[in-house]
Order: structure tokens, then sequence, then C-alpha cells
């Protein structure tokens, strides 16, 4: 046998239990040979053989011996638009969908029952995603590297060339299997040959790809370099307003999908980290975005415009500035303005992407805009895919804090879903966490971000330990008691890693440009707009009325409450508060004992993850058990060094003492 190239993550099925009957399929309202349905019946047909041995006989050319059950996929229109709902009984399983999407995820629910333990006559679900848009956001490189990737090279491309074979038709499988329907596969910072993707020189194989990805009912999207009438065009402006400007974009829209109909729409980063955007001419956001939109809209296309804006050239030495504004400061005042076909897409914080950071305030600070939520899974500051960092609880926060836009559905997950506002276009999208890698994720315990997010952008209901439980089901088959541990390694993690990082939702303090490992000062004096602030007396950025009057961005309950230290949530008072290392946290302790002792135990409980880890040798496939083990090695290395570096520094700033006696340097 060929030796596997690459895993199959939470589709790798095996045997759960013997099946007694071989199925037939019986197809109602929908036709058999559409791509997306015929891609369905496959899934269940793979998923079903090797889960339980039974066959799935196609009747027409198959002898049949005995009774068959049948899988009936039924159209309906009493299901939500991409929903589904199944039922099993002894009879075979019914799936009902109002569409095709609907019946491919609605098999993917039977499969995932039963890997989770179900018969299939057991099997139940009636769902429907809770968000229009569920998207991965690719930084793949044309030369085959990845931008903040941990997972090897892109499978995408490589040498400038777009790569077309059987892992991508994997990665569609992955993909609709947890509910995903848009891909960006290029980076936001789109240079060089990126530029030219939406070229000729390239668009036979977007083509092929758009199709591939299309079967899977995942629509593909293109990050777009905003200067392109200047870069590819030969223009000397790209100014939004400029009439020529414009009918430039007019024909190139109409090129591009005269070649590719299938293609969702544009991802822009403009006027961020060096990329060019409407500013350069005087002109706002909207303007850019809309511009875009206005051109795109006869094509049914969207345009997914990120708020990533902020001035990365600070003068350290300016404490009025406050990158954590930038977002509110830039996108507000426009609310109401950018047009129907165009979807804000937000970070989740004001920063950018730090293991504790307030909700942006730009989430339901903007009423009457679409709005997508942006996280990341790539582990970029968060221990690159080395560290164990189970990042769902973090999105569950995220998407559960009130933001108190309107008297009901108030949560960031009823503002990007499109419940608050009653609008059709918003969701969530994920800079994704994988490679090229054999377990496509670097570390193999890092694909439960990426099951995650996809499974959380369809139900938001979805609980951290559910998710959680469910992968681990469908990837490795433990007994109970070991299946435990791991979930509760997971559930773990994320509080762990921030124990022995930075503390309080200071963030940064990490080694420049690599962002992996510590270096307190790192990011102290340099242009980017992240300091800590920390003196011998005393650490964080006020934040306050009195500060940079970042918390008067957010509505009223939410500015009272971070505005003032007694009531803003602990876990982020450095983020909000100047706090003097004296001070009394409400657990009794100092503030600096907090932070001795916080990153003590962070040290302390990482070891017990590779301990637990290791309790699970004999259960886990040895390659997979083995890689871990090499990042777990890694990761107690890491949290050592930050460990004693963030002890001893602020032990060095302070003077003071721990009141434990511990070793510090
Ligand atoms: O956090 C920063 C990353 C950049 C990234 C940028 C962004 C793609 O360090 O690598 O660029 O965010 O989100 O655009």
């Amino acid at each position: 046998m060929e030796e596997a190239k690459w895993t199959k993550m939470w589709l790798d099925y095996h045997r759960i239990y013997d099946g007694d009957m071989d199925f037939k399929v019986a197809l109602d309202g929908f036709a058999e040979d559409t791509a997306v349905i015929a891609n369905a019946i496959f899934e269940f047909r793979k998923g079903i053989e090797e889960l339980t041995g039974v066959k799935v006989i196609d009747v027409r050319k198959d002898r049949v011996i005995g009774n068959l059950k049948t899988l009936s996929i039924k159209k309906t229109d009493s299901v939500p638009p991409e929903g589904y709902r199944v039922a099993g009984s002894d009879d075979g399983i019914t799936v009902e969908a109002s569409d095709e999407r609907g019946v491919l995820y609605g098999i993917f629910s039977i499969i995932r029952q039963i890997a989770c333990g179900k018969r299939a006559e057991e099997v139940a679900e009636e769902a429907s995603p809770s968000n229009p848009l569920r998207m991965m956001n690719h930084w793949d490189n044309m030369d085959g590297s990845i931008e903040r990737g941990y997972s090897g090279e892109s499978f995408f491309f490589e040498k400038d060339e777009i790569i077309i074979n059987d892992r991508t038709r994997d990665y569609a499988r992955f993909m609709a299997s947890i509910g995903i329907n848009g891909v960006v596969i290029n980076n936001v910072n789109v240079k060089g040959a990126a530029s030219y993707l939406i070229t000729d020189r390239y668009f036979d194989r977007l083509e092929s790809l758009s199709e591939i990805f299309g079967d899977y009912g995942i629509r593909l999207f293109l990050s777009l370099n905003f200067a392109s009438p200047i870069e590819i065009g030969g223009m000397d402006t790209c100014d939004p307003l400029d009439r020529e400007v414009i009918k430039w974009w007019e024909d190139k829209i109409k090129e591009i999908y005269d070649r590719l109909p299938l293609l969702g729409g544009f991802l822009v980063k403009a006027d961020s980290e060096g990329r060019p955007g409407p500013f350069t001419y005087g002109r706002t956001q909207a303007d850019g975005a809309n511009m875009l939109g206005d051109v795109i809209k006869p094509y049914g296309g969207i345009i997914i415009w990120r708020c990533f804006v902020y001035n990365c050239t600070q003068d350290w030495r300016d404490t009025k500035i406050d990158r954590a504004r930038a977002g509110y400061d830039y996108f507000k005042e426009q609310d109401g303005t950018y047009h129907d076909n165009v979807i804000l897409q937000i970070k989740n914080g004001p920063m950018d992407f730090q293991i504790r950071e307030p909700v942006s305030p730009l989430l339901g600070g903007l009423k009457r805009t679409n709005q997508m939520l942006e996280v990341q899974i790539a582990q970029e500051y968060t221990g690159h895919q080395i560290d164990l960092c189970y990042l769902i609880p973090l999105f569950k926060e995220v998407l559960d804090f009130h933001t108190f836009c309107s008297p009901e559905k108030d949560t960031v997950a009823d503002v990007v879903s499109g419940r608050t506002m009653g609008n059709a276009l918003g969701g969530m999208a994920a800079v994704i966490n994988t490679g090229n890698d054999i377990n496509w994720t670097g570390n193999d315990l890092a694909a439960a971000n990426l099951y995650g997010f996809g499974r959380l952008s369809f139900d938001t209901e979805l609980s951290s330990e559910k998710i959680a439980r469910e992968w681990i089901a469908m990837t490795y088959r433990l007994p109970d008691k070991e299946a435990d541990i791991l979930c509760s390694m997971l559930l773990r993690s994320r509080e762990i890693y921030e124990k022995y990082t930075s503390p309080l939702g200071i963030g940064w303090m990490v080694t420049p440009n690599t962002h992996y490992g510590p270096s307190v000062d790192g990011y102290e004096y340099s242009r980017w707009g992240t300091y800590h602030r920390a003196d011998h007396l005393g650490i964080g950025v006020d934040r306050t009325d009195k500060g940079t009057g970042y918390a008067q961005q957010y509505y009223e309950q939410n500015a009272e409450m971070y505005n003032d230290p007694a009531t803003c949530p602990q876990e982020l008072l450095l983020f909000f508060h100047h706090i003097p290392y004296t001070f009394e946290l409400k657990t009794g302790k100092t503030l600096i004992q907090h932070i001795y002792d916080s990153h003590f135990e962070g040290e302390e409980e990482a070891r017990k993850l590779a301990v637990d880890w290791d309790s699970l040798k004999d259960l886990i496939p040895e390659e997979a058990f083995e890689r871990v083990k090499e990042r777990f090695d890694l990761q107690l290395d890491n949290a050592r060094e930050w460990r004693d570096q963030v002890n001893s520094y602020f032990f060095r700033k302070s003077g003071i003492a721990d009141k434990k006696g511990r070793t510090i340097y």
C-alpha cells in the first residue's frame, strides 16, 4: 500500500459497529447528476462503509441480496437554506433539505453522529447555519510560503503556480464537513504574482479550483490588490472616485466573471501595514469599498473589506495615539453608507489576535453595516501550533459578548449573523492554520481549532466542550476516560497559555517579527502601537476617559464597566488601566504577586499537559503521538522561558520580592 502523504484528520473513519443491512439511495426533488449531490452520496457511501461495514448499493447496477435500507434524500421548503433534518429509523435514514448544501451538510451530520457513537437508526438532528458566511482566509503566498503559517508550505501555490491535486479535493471535503461555504485562497497582502491572479495567466486553474470547491458547496474568493489599476493596469492612480479607474475596474471585473462565474467576490486589505488604499487620495474607506461593491454587484459578487486599519508608524513616546481606537475611529463615522454587498470584516479584538483582548467596539458599534467577525486559528500570538491552545472558548466569549447595541439580540453572534439588523450578509471568517504538513495543522491537536471554527461558525450555540468531544471522537476514538483527559487538556489549554505569557490583557511581550517566545520590551519602543508602559511603580495602558478614551467607544454599560478598575473584568485590567504593582486585586493578591503566581502556575500546568499526553501513549496512533509529544517538549521550554523572563522583568522593575520565595532571576 502506498504510504499516506497526508492524514484525513477527522475524516479518517474506522469501524464503529457492524451494520446489518446495506443501503440504497432514493432521491426526491434533487437531481442525481449534480456534482454536489453526487459528492454527498459519495461521502455517505464512504462514511457508512468505513464506519459500519455496510455497502451502498446502486440498485441499477449491483446485484441486490437481501433487504436494503434506504438513504432517502428529500427536497422540502420546511428547512431553512443550507439547513438539514436527518432522521434514522429501522428502514434507513432520511435527509431533508431545501438546497444542495443542506443535503451535503446533512450527510456529514449523519457521519458525525455515527462516528460519535450513534447507530444509523438513532441518527437525529435538525440544524441550519447561524451565519450566512462561514469562511476560511488563507494567508498563502504564491511562492508557496504562508504568512504566519506554522504547518509547512501552501498546498494551493508553489513557484507562482496554482496547485490542484488530490489534496485539493480532500481540503474541500474537510471544509464541507464542518460547514464552511467560502474560502479565500491567497494572502490579504497581495503582492507580486498574486496581483496577477485576476488576469488571464491564472483563470484556467482558478476555474478548476472554483469548480472543485463549488462541488462541495464552497465559493472561491480572492484577496485583491487595491492598487491593481496601477500595478497590473499601467495607470498612474487607483483613486476610487476617478472615472478612468472605475472604468478599469468595470472592464476587469467583467473579464473575471466571464471566466470565473462561480467566484464569490473579493477580500480587501487596504490602507493597512503598507498596503495601498483610498486614504492616499483623500478618500474614505467607504469610498473604496463601495466603488468595488458597485462594480461587482451585477455579477452577484461581494466585497469583504477589512477594518484592520491603523497607524503602524507611531512614535512610542506619544501616549495620546492609541492603536486600539483606530478601527472604530476610521469606520464608525461612515456607518450606514456602506453598500449592501459590502461587508466589513472586523478582527475580534481592537489590537491583533492576542491571547486576551476586549471585543472590538466596532462589532455592534456599527449599526447599519454588514459585519463579519474575523478570528485567527493560525496561532500567530498563541503558540505557533507548538503550544497547545484550543481557541474555541476564546471565540465563544467573543460571540457571547453583549454589545448593548440594541435592547435585544445584541451579542456579537447576533450582530454578525444578521439577526440584530435583519441583514442578509455577514458571518465569521478565520485565518486558517493549515499547510502542506502531513497532518495539515503542524500540531495534530491544532486540528481541533480548524474543526471547531467550522462547527462554531455553523452553530454558534455549540459549546466548546461539545465541539472538543466531537473532534476527539471523530479523530481518535478513545475510551471514555482517555477522551475525558484529552478533552480536559483542550479546555484548559488557553488559560494555561495565558498564564505563562503576558498578564491581564496587556498582550504582546513577544519576540518581534516571529511572535513566538517572550521579549517583554520587544515591542515597547517600536512603531507598532503595542505598548505595556511598565515602569518601577506599575504597568498597563490608561484607556479610560482620563487616558486615551478608548473605553468610551463602547456603549454606555460597557464603557462604564471598563472605565473603572473596580468593575473592569480582572483579566482585562491592564488593557484598560495603568495599575500599581501593589494594587490589590479582587482575589486579595497584589498585582505583582498575581503576575508571579500565574506565571509559576502556567508553567506547572503546561507540564501537566505533557504528562496527560503521555498517559494516552498506547491509544493514539504512534506517529501522531510522537509528533505531538515533540511539540509538548518545545512548549515546556517556551513556558519556562516566558515564566522566567516575565517574572524577572517585573521583579527587577518593581524590586518587590515573591511572597513565596521562588526562584526569580
Ligand atoms: O497581525 C498581523 C500579522 C500580519 C498580517 C496582519 C493582517 C497578513 O502580523 O502578518 O498580515 O496582521 O491581519 O493583515
